[in-house]
């Protein structure tokens, strides 16, 4: 039995959380509701029961609270998650504000466990969770060299204003989101651009990477993050190659039997993942695995997941399983 609280519960990824904590088998005794005070009031439903959603304050975490998970931003994350810390609560963040501070675990269930040093755990940005899913059985087997990451990310990563500036993109509505239409269109940016040319997106990719999968500093990694006119579910190209010799059936059979992946690759029957049937999955969807002819012991995976699943709900509610499974 466990107390949850949801921060955000009433943007896309916070809805999402309710969802899957709702068809998750942890037990939830109480549960709460936060968020900003435009929708306190609200009423959501969790399983059976109705819940008013309250108001975001420095009294929120006073309650008896066992788990909040947050998705409400950077700034709220900062404000907010070290109150609850301090009330006792495991924070399970969605947000980037801690990800990559050294004492602050950034987990994907499938690769690394919680240190809880604090009581603050990131849940890494979506594009890197499903990215790490197929990776980590091929570094352990295999010693990742090099990666590049090309992505493909759907509007749902940049919550309703970019579902509403696609969807109304069709009838000619000008966006408000993006800043030039995602409708019909492909946008190289993902994020703010930083000093050096890339995009935070391309940097936390970069940074989250090495952390989760604890890589050596000698392993090299660079990303291009863009964004595309689909509704759900990022795909990403992985371009990887390893220190110690690999086949393609070599990792096609690491990845057929590695946590939370599917293997879809069966190309001669146009059997390969793509974003409509990773919608609603928790798994990570690999396929299109080839030598890469241009680079000794480099392979090409392409993989596909839900990223507000697996990529932000599932991943945080996976962690809360996993803490409780552990006691
Ligand atoms: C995006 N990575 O897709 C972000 C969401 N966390 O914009």
């Amino acid at each position: 039995m466990a107390n949850f609280a949801i921060v955000g519960a009433t943007g896309v990824v916070g809805t999402k959380m309710i969802e899957r904590l709702a068809e998750s088998g942890l037990q939830v005794d109480d549960i709460y509701m936060m968020a900003s005070s435009r929708s306190a009031g609200k009423v959501l439903k969790f399983r059976d029961r109705d819940v008013v959603v309250e108001e975001l304050n420095e009294h929120s975490f006073d309650k008896d609270i066992d788990y909040a998970l947050f998705s409400a931003g950077g700034d709220t994350s900062r404000k907010f998650a070290p109150i609850a810390e301090e009330n006792g609560v495991i924070v399970i963040d969605n947000s980037s504000a801690w990800r990559m501070e050294e004492d602050i675990d950034l987990i994907v269930p499938e690769c690394n466990r919680p240190t809880l040093k604090r009581k603050i755990i990131a849940n890494p940005n979506c594009s890197t969770i499903q990215s790490v899913v197929p990776l980590k059985p091929l570094n352990d087997a295999f010693n990742i060299e090099k990666i590049t990451y090309t992505t493909y990310q759907a509007v749902s990563g940049s919550g309703k204003g970019g579902i509403d500036d696609l969807l109304e993109g069709q009838n000619g509505v000008e966006p408000k989101k993006y800043p030039h239409p995602i409708y019909n269109n492909v946008l190289p940016h993902i994020d703010s651009f930083l000093e050096n040319g890339y995009t935070k997106e391309e940097m936390k990719m970069i940074n989250e990477t090495k952390k989760i999968l604890n890589l050596d500093d000698d392993v090299r990694i660079t990303a291009t993050c863009v964004r595309v006119p689909v509704l759900n579910s990022h795909a990403v190209e992985i371009d990887v190659t390893f220190k110690d010799v690999a086949t393609v059936e070599e990792i096609r059979e690491i990845l057929r039997n590695a946590p939370g992946v599917v293997l879809v690759d069966d190309p001669g029957n146009n059997q390969y993942p793509i974003p409509t049937e990773a919608t609603g999955h928790d798994e990570v969807y690999v396929g299109r695995i080839r030598k890469d002819i241009s680079q000794d012991n480099g392979f090409h995976i392409w993989c596909v997941a839900d990223n507000i699943r697996k990529g932000a709900a599932s991943n945080a509610v996976q962690i809360a399983e996993l803490l409780e499974s552990s006691k």
